[in-house]
């Protein structure tokens, strides 16, 4: 059976793109070239059709007039719908008026697949669709452009941001996401069953991440996804969310661990501002790359302004999002700048294997990295020490003998170490100004959405 002819289309392999879109420029003009894209506008003025085709890197016009190009031509060109996948062969003429100051005059259209009636809108500028709808269709909504954008620049600042830590002899792995217990603390854990036993969803790869150094990897690091059985629907968390985790040894302090992280941050915006620039001016971003050092700021410091606001808080209080809505108008004022570390978090607001401080009664050798009024990252110091470890964990309410797989390892010569975990989708969404995670995740998992 010809399951091409059935679907109406011509068999592929009889050809081979030759440039994507952005690559034809008024230098080509005179030369035949061959695209394949999706029809993306067609416009239709009787005696000449203009066709905007759409590949991967934007989009060029192939003008169709009836005159100058095979009758055949003309007459495919009059059956294409939108989003008809099509490959074009033509010669490239300059023409002031096109876009690009560059046009394709087709000899030849063969149709490689075709599309059915589009659920959504996915040309730029026509009506806005709710974002439910559009997840609904996020394959759809993903050839949009500037949603296509989102994930480019993704892409790029986690690429520079490994390239950093490659850089600095940090080891890629890959850790269980099937575990035993939680790191995080227990009430956000998604529960799966694994044959007789009970596991969890990894809510962070925390524990491992140590372990590797205790195994004599030095420096560590992660990007995979955890999981988070938050049973709240907020525009800042999702169920499913990639961490971006780097874990050190032989540091002398949490200093060791900010002073790296703004140092990759800083990296991977430069050049992640150069790689991505078609991306930032797609979305009409001008991304502003922070400065190194980042300013500090010890959590009591950030309580006492935000007192000074007008909130009532407590030492012990966590910031809730309105608090660090509220810091981020606050920084920005009084530092000059919107990327700042808090320091220094109460030992009661941070998990067992936080190493408490010894310069700041009853609080922590940790840290919050907040960018543009969002926690994008956690991290710390952590106790080394096997002693200090059980007591954390007794004194957090926990039963030591069901952590042994991560506290024994501890009793056999643990480097001091420290590290920290960055929210993949948050510094998107923080840096191109994003108001819902979900448009920061390609695929996001919620309170409500398992697929697609
Ligand atoms: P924490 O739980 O603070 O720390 O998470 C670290 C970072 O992950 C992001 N994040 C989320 N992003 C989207 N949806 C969520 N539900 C969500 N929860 C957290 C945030 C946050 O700053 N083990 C420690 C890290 C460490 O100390 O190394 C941890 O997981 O950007």
């Amino acid at each position: 059976m010809d399951f091409y002819k059935t679907a109406g289309v011509v068999p592929i392999g009889s050809e081979q793109r030759t440039h994507f879109s952005n690559q034809i420029t008024p230098e080509l003009a005179g030369t035949q070239v061959i695209l394949m894209g999706w029809t993306h506008i067609l416009r239709d003025k009787g005696k000449i059709k203009f066709l905007v085709l759409r590949d991967e890197h934007g989009t060029v016009q192939v003008a169709i007039p009836q005159k100058k190009v095979p009758a055949e031509v003309f007459e495919v060109a009059g059956q294409l719908k939108p989003e008809t996948v099509v490959a074009v062969h033509g010669d490239v003429v300059a023409s002031p008026q096109a876009p690009n100051g560059v046009e394709i005059v087709p000899t030849r259209i063969r149709v490689l697949n075709t599309a059915d009636r589009l659920p959504i809108d996915i040309v730029e500028g026509k009506v806005d669709i709710d974002l439910d709808t559009r997840l609904n269709h996020r394959i759809l909504d993903l050839r949009k452009p500037t949603i296509n954008a989102i994930f480019r620049i993704q892409h790029s600042l986690v690429r520079y941001a490994r390239e950093y830590l490659e850089k600095n002899d940090f080891v890629e792995i890959h850790t269980p996401k099937l575990v035993a217990e939680a790191t995080e603390g227990g009430a956000d854990l998604f529960e799966v069953k694994y044959f007789e036993k009970k596991a969890y969803l990894a809510q962070s790869p925390q524990f491992y991440k140590q372990l590797m150094l205790l195994a004599g990897f030095g420096r560590v690091f992660e990007i995979a996804p955890v999981f988070r059985a938050e049973k709240h629907n907020t525009r800042r968390h999702i169920n499913e969310y990639t961490s971006f985790d780097f874990e050190m040894a032989w540091i002398s302090g949490v200093e060791d661990v900010m002073k790296m992280e703004e140092r990759m941050l800083n990296y991977s915006f430069e050049k992640t501002k150069k790689a991505a620039a078609h991306e930032f001016a797609q979305l009409g971003i001008d991304l502003k790359v922070p400065r190194v050092p980042f300013k500090r700021v010890k959590y009591v410091e950030a309580i006492g302004l935000l007192n000074n606001a007008g909130k009532e808080l407590a030492i012990n209080d966590d910031l809730d999002p309105e608090c660090e809505q509220l810091l981020g108008q606050i920084f920005p004022e009084k530092y000059g700048t919107d990327m700042v570390f808090i320091t220094h978090y109460p030992l009661e607001l941070r998990p067992a294997y936080t190493m408490p401080s010894l310069t700041d009664e009853g609080m922590t050798e940790s840290f919050d990295l907040t960018y543009k009024g969002m926690e994008i990252t956690t991290g710390g110091q952590r106790i080394h020490l096997y002693d200090l470890l059980i007591e954390r964990f007794k004194a957090k309410g926990f039963n030591p003998p069901d952590f042994s797989f991560y506290l024994d390892p501890f009793k056999y010569g643990a480097p001091p170490h420290g590290g920290l975990g960055l929210g993949v989708e948050r510094l998107t969404m923080q840096i191109l100004g994003i108001d819902n995670i979900r448009e920061a995740t390609l695929l996001p998992r919620d309170r409500d959405r398992l697929t697609p």
